[in-house]
């Protein structure tokens, strides 16, 4: 064979080619057949020409490269389908007071008076949401609602559904987008753990996870031998408009041929919705699913487009979960965690109990003050509370069977792994660690959350791994230990490729994988490079407005080193994005205010090739990046209505004129911000020349 050095770029090309389906070949042996053709180190060796050709011909690398792809199939096995429209999350409500809270912003944000506003309820089944999309009456494809915006093409599954009409009955818009959510019926989803028992199969905790487990199978074959179902309940993308309201819109899914809950319910007033929750509360344990709340939507479409969004939450519905479950138990012990930021969060170690299906074992304290709060000592019994997905929480001690001698519990004031003294900050009820980086709890765990999911995702470097390599390092072939101290060490870890190969359950191949996964993660998109920091308060979606608010790593770094000045042009600039705010600013300045911090960013930076981020899509709005002010009382609509309704135009919101202010919008009795906006030269508009800019018709 020709060694890679002395190929020409036609024998390269013909030799990659090659190495691509032998490799592909032995990637399906091995993966999906279980029956390795040849060694592993053969196998490396195919692995290692392919790389160095390419590493000579970057040019020839191929689409189908094996150096693209990590083992069989791409990380998570399914493509990603990014959906026309973002899949929403709903806020919650508990209480009656929390739905009565949800109408009254709703009709302030409308500016409604006693006109009655008439929802549609339909129980919240707890199940997994899909997004369908039908095509000239077709089902093209569909996905799960991975983080609302870009969930995972399921579509081969989701066509041995029998509930997913493969055609649309009736007339349809060219394209519509349909939601809804799949589930497992109780006794489908006990007889499946039957089954799956008797085979000796893993079972599942609940049936929302065999309705997951099922509908994400890389066998359609698997998925069409479970038993799901779905309700069809929302509309993501229509090419034409297909109803004026809610309830119109669940009867064209109905005579499209979709199941809608037979439960859901017109109530034409905020007042029928206390009635209707109790009525399914009472149905909840007899019905063939599980259901956790009911979801309430204002009824008229035309209300729900102008209320929008906040975030990634309609304005214009609320589920109302019911009533947690719950328990008594003991508590055996309390436990301290250490958090990626330091937080010592106390856990509770219970006795083991069952809360409305499902054994709790432990249970947040959430902090000192809870505890002290509680007043509650080990060996007490205690009410546990568990609601939904939430991690259980303790309630209420019963102090009548406190046993004797039970001392209140001594919050530790020292981290209890690194000894670093723990601290709370002004106005915090958090203690933290204040050991930093030199903390090996804090470290393990910015380390893992560093290659979640979300993050670097880095395919066989879990959670367990980590804390493996972390704790044990790895021995060099110097006879040395190779730690992980920081995120930039996982980018050196291919470099000890072969002591990871002769650890227990590794071996080359793993190891030769574990080296690819990391490399093919050298280059990040801006977004999940920011979220993997791990700052506080920075989750994914926030990471995802700082990426297209800042559009690259240098910009973003620079605006964040100049934003640590308090009153600066950038700290008001990154408070003033939608969504961000000024506490979460000062959250990020004071992590671009440590220089350790810094450092580490640009330790990766180096690393690293940092994607950037696409432009945000408003900016084509009729006020892209306008600064406006309203002042006065606005007639016709209330203040939050034309705050959302300018910001989906592109503008920012001000509260103060200023000279970088470029309209003010004069209500009624516009006082002393008329006289500045005067005073500077800055536009005034009335109330009806702003319905023009807003394209809003006029009104009488
Ligand atoms: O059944 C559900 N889990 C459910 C989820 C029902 C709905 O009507 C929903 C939902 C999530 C979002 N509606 C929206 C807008």
């Amino acid at each position: 064979m020709t060694p890679a050095d002395r190929l020409t770029e036609a024998e390269a090309a013909a030799e990659l080619a090659r190495l691509a389906a032998e490799i592909a070949r032995h990637d399906r042996l091995y993966h999906e057949q279980d029956t390795p053709g040849i060694s592993d180190a053969e196998y490396d060796a195919l692995r290692r020409r392919n790389d160095a050709i390419e590493a000579r011909f970057p040019a020839l690398v191929r689409a189908d490269s094996p150096s693209r792809r990590v083992g069989a199939q791409p990380a998570s096995g399914f493509a990603k389908l990014r959906h026309r429209v973002p899949m929403l999350s709903l806020d919650n409500a508990f209480a009656p007071e929390d739905f009565a809270e949800f109408c009254r912003r709703a009709r302030r944000f409308l500016n409604l008076k006693d006109e009655p506003l008439a929802f549609v309820a339909e129980p919240k089944i707890d199940g997994l949401s899909i997004s369908l999309t039908y095509e000239n009456g077709e089902f093209q494809r569909g996905a799960t609602r991975g983080d609302g915006l870009e969930g995972e093409d399921v579509t081969a599954n989701l066509r041995t559904i029998a509930a997913v009409p493969k055609r649309l009955a009736g007339a349809a818009p060219a394209l519509i987008e349909i939601r809804g959510e799949v589930f497992m019926s109780k006794t489908d989803f006990l007889a499946l753990n039957a089954a799956q028992q008797a085979a000796g199969q893993k079972l599942f905790a609940n049936p929302r996870n065999a309705a997951a487990g099922s509908l994400r199978q890389l066998d359609p074959a698997i998925t069409a031998a479970r038993p799901l179902s779905l309700f069809a309940y929302a509309m993501g993308e229509a090419s034409a408009p297909v109803a004026a309201t809610h309830w119109e819109w669940l009867e064209r899914l109905a005579g499209w041929g979709f199941t809608v809950n037979p439960l859901s319910r017109r109530l034409s007033g905020e007042a029928e919705a206390a009635g209707f929750q109790a009525e399914i509360g009472a149905a909840r344990a007899g019905l063939p699913y599980d259901i956790d709340g009911v979801v309430y939507k204002i009824d008229d479409l035309a209300l729900q487009s102008r209320l929008g969004f906040v975030g990634r939450a309609p304005r214009w519905a609320i589920a109302w979960k019911f009533p947690a479950e719950q328990a008594t138990t003991l508590l055996l012990d309390i436990a301290i965690q250490v958090g990626r930021t330091g937080a010592l969060t106390p856990v509770a170690q219970l006795q083991p109990v069952n809360v409305g299906g499902v054994l709790v074992t432990r249970a947040t304290l959430h902090n000192a003050d809870e505890i002290a709060r509680l007043d509650v000592r080990i060996g007490d019994t205690v009410l546990l509370q568990r609601a939904g997905d939430v991690i259980p929480q303790i309630v209420a001690v019963d102090r009548s069977r406190r046993p004797e001698g039970a001392a209140p519990y001594a919050f530790p004031d020292h981290c209890p792994v690194c000894g670093s003294l723990a601290a709370r900050a002004p106005g915090e009820v958090v203690l933290r660690c204040t050991g930093g980086l030199t903390c090996p709890a804090q470290t393990e765990e910015r380390l893992i959350h560093f290659v979640s999911r979300g993050a670097f995702d880095i395919e066989g470097l879990g959670e367990k791994t980590i804390r493996e390599f972390h704790a044990e390092g790895l021995a060099t072939t110097e006879g040395e230990t190779f730690h992980l101290r920081g995120p930039a060490d996982i980018f050196r870890l291919p470099a000890h490729e072969a002591a990871i190969a002769v650890r227990e359950g590794w071996g080359a191949l793993s190891a030769a994988n574990l080296t690819r996964a990391i490399r093919a993660r050298q280059r990040i998109p801006l977004a999940r490079f920011i979220y993997a920091l791990g700052i506080r308060r920075i989750g994914e979606a926030n990471a995802k407005l700082l990426a297209r608010h800042y559009a690259s790593f240098a910009n973003w770094r620079a605006q964040m080193l100049a934003a640590v000045q308090i009153g600066s042009e950038a700290r008001s600039d990154l408070g003033n994005i939608l969504g961000i705010g000024p506490a979460i600013a000062e959250e990020l300045a004071e992590f671009f205010a440590e220089p350790r911090n810094v450092a580490t960013l640009d330790e990766l930076a180096a690393l690293l090739q940092i994607e950037d981020a696409e432009a945000p899509a408003a900016a084509a709005g009729a006020l892209a990046g306008k600064v406006v002010v309203f002042t006065g009382t606005l007639q016709t609509m209330a203040r939050p209505e034309a705050k959302a309704l300018a910001e989906k135009l592109g503008a920012r919101v001000t509260e103060t004129v200023s000279r970088k202010t470029d309209l003010v919008v004069l209500g009624a009795d516009a006082g002393s911000k008329a006289r500045r906006a005067a005073e500077l030269g800055v536009r005034t508009v009335t109330e009806q020349e702003w319905r023009d800019l807003a394209g809003l018709p006029a009104q009488a």
